[in-house]
């Protein structure tokens, strides 16, 4: 038995379709209209799965899929978890599991859903694919928003793909984004740079949800992103070797470019901007490395997997896997008895809850998260009772258990990165990203545990009950 359902993007929309999370929307425009309806979408309460079709100078069935996995249902659905389980939940399973997880490596095949429809050097046109211009400001049109960039080690021939942006400047030209030179794409196509070649690349559009989280995982150098989706399945990803390049690309993906990343210093173009995660443009244009794309193939009625980031709390997973890694993190350190960790506002804040055990446990975790919390600024340690993922209930403990004089503590020159909206343009074009951290223990004092007033909310188990003996009312 497989740990999920899905053999390949179109039957993942299917099981979206089947769970009454899918909306399809015909005729809106890929010039801003069809990313507007995406971030509204996505700030719903039912927070739908969009299917577009129809879209004006596309052939009909050419689509775009967008909020895949923004909740939290879809996010458990894709890595093979129980859908219904509450957030909290999904995120501690997806915790051990990951622990364990066995790399399961991609064997290949040799015929490709894809091969259906492929152009070859001057025929390939851009045009006919489904390139939305996601944001308002944004700088051009981006076919690669959550598709996978394929390159090859040459010296040791290990393959590496990874979530990179990819916008789109002509019929056959492309530029593809690396947020900074540690990114393994930029590492292997710098190889061949400096040996004055072309990099060879791919570009895998509309691949599965586990290609997708596996794109985004921090693996290491050498660990394959495909292995990894892999053991997401628990089945290999049938991989088949490109015409052109001979790159091994996922067989049942929708649209795939491949040709050559041109040197840096010879070819680049104008990237960007681009809307960020954090909800702003705080990196401008910037010249990036060009591909040429020398061949295209691409199933019939294709669908590109689109996935733009959006102004906070919509995010592109709804389940967040950093605080899973924190988790993990802490356990590592041997901080013993946490029960749960979360982020809020698209990983910029993050929330750890744990069952005290001795005076500063709660500031031993709180130090942890806060080194490992990328570019946010706010950690808060909470008590067992309170639920990391409602951040109305951390909200409450932060009213109640802290007291500012006393449970703030601020971390400086901590991890923040270029993108960071509050950083100066002077300190960020001078290398100087750091930021702060506060670090709030929201946990009642520890001395005060036995004496503090108690709560006059019901525990969990006790709501569940009287939900289940009053069904009619409070179903
Ligand atoms: C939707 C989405 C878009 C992303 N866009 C970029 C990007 O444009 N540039 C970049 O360097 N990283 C981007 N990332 C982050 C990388 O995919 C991620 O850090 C990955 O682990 C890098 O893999 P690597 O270590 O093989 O380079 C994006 C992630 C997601 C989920
Ligand atoms: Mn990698």
């Amino acid at each position: 038995m497989t740990a999920v359902d899905y053999n390949d993007l179109r039957d993942f929309i299917g099981l979206v379709e089947s769970m009454g999370d899918l909306k399809r929307v015909d005729g809106a425009s890929a010039d801003f209209e069809l990313g507007a309806i995406t971030e509204v979408a996505a700030g719903l309460p039912a927070c739908p799965a969009l299917l577009f079709d129809q879209i004006p100078g596309l052939r009909p069935g050419h689509r775009v899929f967008t909020n895949a996995t923004v909740s939290t249902r879809r996010a458990a659905l894709a890595l093979g978890i129980d859908p219904t389980l509450p957030p909290l939940e999904v995120l501690k399973a997806w915790k051990s599991r990951r622990v364990e997880l066995k790399p399961l490596d991609p064997v290949s095949v040799k015929d490709a859903a894809f091969l259906e429809n492929s152009q070859f050097g001057d025929q390939v046109d851009l045009s006919v694919f489904p390139c939305p211009i996601w944001h308002k400001r944004d700088g051009g049109p981006y076919i690669g928003s959550g598709s996978l960039v394929i390159t090859k080690d040459p010296d040791e021939g290990w393959v590496n793909a990874a979530i990179y942006r990819v916008q789109v400047h002509g019929p056959n030209r492309v530029t593809i984004q690396f947020d900074h030179k540690g990114r393994h794409g930029a590492m292997i196509s710098r190889k061949y740079w400096d040996r004055g070649q072309p990099c060879p690349v791919a570009i895998v559009n509309g691949q599965d949800p586990a290609l997708f989280i596996a794109g985004f995982e921090y693996l290491p150098e050498r660990q394959s992103e495909y292995a990894f989706a892999g053991a997401i399945k628990q089945a290999p990803i049938e991989t088949f070797a490109l015409p052109v390049t001979g790159l091994p690309v996922p067989a049942r993906a929708e649209i795939i470019l491949e040709g050559m990343l041109l040197p840096f210093d010879q070819d680049n173009l104008p990237e960007g901007p681009f809307g960020e995660f954090t909800g702003y443009y705080a990196a401008d244009r910037r010249p990036a490395p060009v591909m040429d794309v020398q061949a295209v193939h691409y199933r019939s009625n294709p669908i590109l997997l689109g996935s733009p980031p959006l102004k906070p709390p919509r995010f592109h997973f709804g389940i967040p896997f950093r605080a899973a890694s924190i988790w993990a993190n802490l356990e590592a350190c041997g901080v013993a008895d946490v029960v749960g960790a979360w982020q809020h506002v698209s990983q910029l804040m993050t929330v750890i809850a744990i069952k005290q055990r001795y005076a500063g446990h709660a500031k031993r975790a709180g130090l942890i998260a806060a080194a490992n919390s990328y570019m946010g600024r706010i950690v808060v340690v909470v008590d067992e009772d309170v639920d990391p993922s409602n951040l109305a209930d951390v909200m409450w403990a932060v009213t109640t258990r802290a007291e500012p004089s006393e449970d703030v503590d601020i971390v400086r020159n901590a991890w923040s990165s270029s993108l960071d909206p509050r950083l100066s343009m002077e300190d960020r074009n001078a290398g100087r990203t750091s930021n702060s951290k506060m670090i709030i223990d929201a946990c009642i004092p520890f001395e005060l545990l036995g004496s503090y007033p108690p709560t006059s909310a019901l525990s969990v188990e006790e709501a569940q009950a009287v939900r289940r003996r009053w069904p009619d009312i409070l179903a």
